[in-house]
Formats: structure tokens, sequence, C-alpha cells
């Protein structure tokens, strides 16, 4: 028995070495936007095997796995002292998320989780499962991460297991390992998820991009990615909220929409990465979309590129949630690259880099939506003839 654990524990551990210091190269022909990448950054292979295998091999001679990994996604992310940091969304195999950081000094390859998960404190009313984490270093010094806590609905009649209420929680640190969790943020709406802290004061206030929703799935009412401030962060209640960038009718972002990590601010405004939903026959479809708002008034968007910026392709297409690429994190470097994490089908995280001026580029000369098809013909002719005329 003892031989078949230490070559299970050998072999295993050899392909964790060769996943974590595989080099990541970028796909030839890009968009002239982004640039996307041969290999996803981070995999639930990625995930150590301490957090999976019990190493003792008087109680697992068989080197089985005890506590398996789902899923590794959703990432927040920030650059700290010159290293790359991910928050990731972990999926257990019971289906309850955590956090966990891992990483990088490139940000394209070479991300290694640290030994422990985040121990993220419970509120009065303790979370059934948290995800998706925004990290935004604040101008008031510290590091926010503000997440989608999940409880399940007290109100859902008997026999209904699956309504949850979805709300957005609030924590803070300064160095990513010790976290103080403040009071879950408060709004009219019966349901928020993908709340994201602006970094800056507006008029003196916290700034957050929300999204309301009236059912767990269902935005129903809510009308898109709206925007209200607090004067508190310990106890942040926003009492007016305001619909910043809607839903529409046959475009990307029909069914529901949400702010992605927190804005990167340029000299041209704050640059959003956001993500929109559509249905089809074969189920929801999950793409991200740019847009731009005003410097001093972040709140007042000023360009909105037309259509899909990612849209889930090749593998992306497919995994527990297929159809679905989404991002919560992005780091703008000083010298102006970009590096922006983004999940395929809810499974596993990718990169794609780019550049302050080439976002800034797609997002003030992209042509927006029409919303006709006609119109979307004019739009393309005009382009032709320009083209031709040179
Ligand atoms: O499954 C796709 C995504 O669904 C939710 O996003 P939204 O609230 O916009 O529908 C989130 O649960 C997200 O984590 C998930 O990737």
């Amino acid at each position: 028995m003892n031989s078949l654990f230490n070559a299970r524990k050998q072999q295993l551990t050899e392909r964790y070495e060769v996943l974590i210091s595989r080099k990541n190269e970028k796909v030839p022909y890009g968009n002239g936007i982004y640039d996307r990448y041969q290999y996803p950054v981070l995999t639930a292979d990625h995930s150590p095997l301490i957090w999976k295998y019990d190493f003792n091999p008087a109680t697992n001679p068989y080197f089985m796995e005890r506590l398996g990994i789902n899923g590794v996604f959703n990432a927040g992310a920030i650059h700290l002292n010159g290293k790359f940091y991910l928050i990731a969304r972990v999926e257990g195999l019971d289906r309850k998320s955590f956090f966990a950081v891992a990483e990088s000094d490139n940000g394209v390859d070479g991300f290694r989780f640290w030994d422990h998960p985040v121990v993220l404190p419970e509120t009065e009313v303790p979370d059934v499962n948290v995800y998706d984490m925004r990290l935004v270093q604040h101008e008031d010094g510290w590091i926010y991460g503000l997440f989608c806590t999940e409880r399940k609905d007290p109100d859902a009649p008997r026999g209904d297991l699956s309504s949850a209420v979805a709300q957005c929680g609030i924590a803070r640190t300064k160095d990513l390992i010790t976290w103080e969790r403040l009071a879950d943020l408060k709004t009219a709406s019966a349901q928020q998820r993908n709340v994201v802290l602006h970094p800056e004061f507006v008029d003196g206030k916290y700034a957050f991009y929300t999204r309301p929703q009236d059912g767990f799935i269902d935005t129903g009412s809510g009308g898109g990615i709206g925007f209200g401030v607090s004067d508190s962060i310990e106890n942040a209640v926003i009492d007016e909220e305001i619909i910043i960038d809607e839903r529409y009718y046959h475009t990307i972002k029909e069914v529901k929409n949400g702010q992605g990590p927190a804005p990167i601010k340029t000299d041209k405004g704050w640059l959003h990465i956001a993500h929109g939903v559509r249905n089809t026959a074969a189920g929801l479809r999950y793409v991200l979309y740019v847009f731009l708002s005003d410097l001093k008034n972040p709140q007042v968007v000023t360009h909105r590129p037309g259509g899909h910026f990612i849209a889930p392709d090749g593998e992306e297409r497919v995994g527990d949630v297929s159809n679905v690429v989404f991002s919560n994190g992005v780091i703008a470097l000083d010298n102006g690259e970009v590096y922006i994490y983004y999940a395929s089908s809810d499974t596993r995280l990718h990169v794609a880099t780019t550049t302050v001026d080439q976002l800034l580029d797609y997002a003030m000369n992209t042509p927006e939506d029409p919303f006709r098809s006609y119109a979307c013909v004019q739009q393309r002719i005009e382009l032709v003839d320009r083209n031709l005329n040179l």
C-alpha cells in the first residue's frame, strides 16, 4: 500500500509542478483590441494537492482525494509590490465556493495558490455561499473585497430548496491575509449581485455600481447596472439607486448585465468592463462588453461601443455553465498594460492582455449599436465606402 501511496503522490506532485511552471504564450492574430492566451491561468488542477489529499499514508493508503475542487473561476485581481494577485472563486465538489489567493510574477502564467484559502469572517447571519469578489484599492487606504453572499430565501415556498437571497458582502484588508468583515450593503432591492466599489470618493461618499434585481435569477424590473452612494462603508446604505447602463431589447444585454471589475481610471474617463446576458434556445449566453464614463461623474456614460468585447471561444464555450464568459478582475499597470482576467463557463480562468490606449481607442471609436438591422447595414456601408475611397 505504501508503494501505491508514494507512487501516486510523486506522480501527482510532478504533474502539478509541470502545470504551474508551464509557459503561456499569446495566441497569434488577435483582433487588435486584446490578445488571448494559449492556456487558462487557473483551473481546478491549479489547486494545491494539500487542499485535496490527506498526505498521511496511515490514514490515506490509496492517496485518495478527500476534498476535491470542481472549478476555479471568476477572480478579483490586484497588483501589489510588483506581483499579480488573483482572489479566485474556488468551488468544492460540494458546490460551496470560497476565496483563495494565487500569485504570479508576470500575470500570464506561474500562478500559484497560497497554502491557505481566505478565512472570511461571517456576519450574524452566516453566508451559505460566497463568490465573485471584486478587489478595489480605495483611496481611503483599504483594499476592499465586495462579493456576493447567498443565503436560503426564508420566504421560499415549502419544498423550494433553490431560491436564495443574494446580497453584497463587504470585507477589507491591507494584506489579503487578514480580513475584516463589514455589514452587508443595504439597498432597496430584494436582491443584489455584481456590486462593485468605485475606487475613489464621489462628492465625498463611497460610490457603488449595483445590479438591482427582483428575483434570484431574474432581474425582473431591475433595469441594468445601477449606481448609488453611501456616507459610510462600515454600514453602507444606498438610499437612491439610478440606472446608468440599461438593458435593451435585442442586444447582448437584453436579459441582464452587471459591472465587471472596478473601472480603470484614464485621462479620457473611467473604462468599464461589464457582462451582458441574452437568452437563447441553448440557455443564457454571457459575453463581456465595454463602456466609458465621465472622469468627474463616473455615473455618466459617455461611450458605448456596440456588441460584445469578449465572447466564449472554442473550449471556453463548454463547462459547468456553458456559453459564459465573466470578468470581475482587471489589472492596469502604470505603464499602460492591462491584464483582463475572465472566466469561461464557470469552470476556469483566462487572461487577455491589452493596453489602456487600445481600450480607449476601442471604446471611443467603435460605433454604438444602432438597434436595427437597416441601420447596421448603413453603418457597415459607411466603413466599406471609406475604405474603398482610400
Ligand atoms: O453562471 C454565470 C454567472 O451567473 C451569475 O451572474 P449574474 O448575476 O449576472 O447572472 C453569477 O453567479 C456568476 O458567478 C456566474 O458566473
